[in-house]
């Protein structure tokens, strides 16, 4: 077990997820100091280097890191400039940045804090104490990793909820519209789900939903596509970069899906098993907001009710 590994194991939250090696990334114009880190860390974590502030951004983006050890003076692009920039950006505002600079005035350390640092620590270092800060910082974050985790997953399904949802929906909204991709989505409701409750019972409803969910998640989806529980008895997909077409296909496997799991359903009144009703709808976005599109995709589940239920609108 890692150094860092044995510090966090001891009162973490439930189901956290505690990364094998956490990653650092070092930032500094100065090769020499990024090297001092290096032998601090490099044991417990894997490390990620960086010398201009340029660079930094760069391997942010791409390397995710659990945390940052952050140069404040370097030319062109500074330490406080990087910082507010990570802040500004929803993939990285959550990875805690610890500055690390020889100018150590109390106005300095405020700005780097008011930028939105964790922590403030001055050259040349004592590699006890970074160590120490570190590992405090590193633990807080892979906390709060898991508190995030915990709060976007539906307690009975197990699935992404409505709040994971409507995180990626306003992110592939933003990604789509910046490469002009369509982005699709798909509302699925099942059919006489009151009626159910009202036959089976409130408990064998919960099971009936797991399993619906199961066969809705158990699909082949593609990497940044995301299936969640939307509320109640509804459920909803994003697929970014796909089109219509290809997202009506995808419904009517997902409708056949849940079909074919031929769950019984003596009370309803279009089918003997349990169904779904699907609307699919396709945008490009532009500056309008995701609602439009989320209302047509209703509009189209609204039809498939209409028309017979147990089908797929778009
Ligand atoms: P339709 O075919 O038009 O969709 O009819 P429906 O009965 O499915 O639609 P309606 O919106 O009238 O009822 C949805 C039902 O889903 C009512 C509600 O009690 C039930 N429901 C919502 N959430 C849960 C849940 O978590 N567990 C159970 N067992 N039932 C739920
Ligand atoms: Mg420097
Ligand atoms: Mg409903
Ligand atoms: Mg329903």
């Amino acid at each position: 077990m890692s150094e860092a590994h044995s510090l966090f194991a001891s009162d973490l939250i439930p189901g956290a997820t505690i990364p094998d090696r956490p990653t650092l990334l070092v930032v500094d114009d100065q090769p020499v100091n990024i090297q001092v880190l290096y032998q601090v860390f490099s044991a417990s974590c894997d490390v990620f280097m960086a010398t201009s502030g340029k660079q930094a951004l760069e391997v942010c983006s791409q390397k995710n890191p659990d945390l940052i050890l952050l140069d404040v003076v370097m030319p062109e692009m500074d330490g406080i400039e990087v910082c507010r920039r990570l802040k500004s950006e929803v993939e990285t505002r959550d990875i805690p940045v610890i500055f690390v600079t020889s100018q150590d005035s109390p106005e300095e350390e405020t700005l780097g804090l008011e930028v939105g640092a964790v922590d403030f620590i001055t050259k040349p270092v004592n590699p006890a104490v970074v160590k120490a800060r570190v590992k405090t910082h590193l633990m807080l974050k892979i906390q709060a990793d898991a508190l995030r985790e915990l709060a976007s997953v539906d307690g009975l399904t197990g699935i992404a909820n409505r709040r994971r949802f409507d995180e990626r929906l306003d992110a592939e909204w933003r990604a789509c519209r910046r490469t002009e991709q369509p982005l699709s989505i798909i509302m699925m409701d099942v059919d006489h789900f009151k009626k159910y409750n009202d036959h089976y019972g409130h408990l064998e409803g919960d099971g009936c939903l797991k399993m619906v969910a199961h066969a809705l998640t158990e699909d082949q989806w593609r990497g940044r596509d995301i299936v969640s529980r939307y509320g109640g008895e509804e459920f909803v997909c994003l697929m970014p970069e796909t089109h219509l077409d290809d997202a009506i296909k995808k419904a009517e496997m997902i409708r056949q899906r849940v079909f074919d799991l031929a769950l019984p359903h003596a009370a309803s009144d279009t089918a003997d098993r349990v169904t779904i009703s699907i609307g699919a709808a396709c945008v490009v976005p532009n500056d309008s907001d995701f609602k439009t599109l989320l209302l047509r995709a209703d509009e189209q589940l609204y039809k498939a009710k209409e028309g017979g239920r147990n089908r797929v609108e778009g």
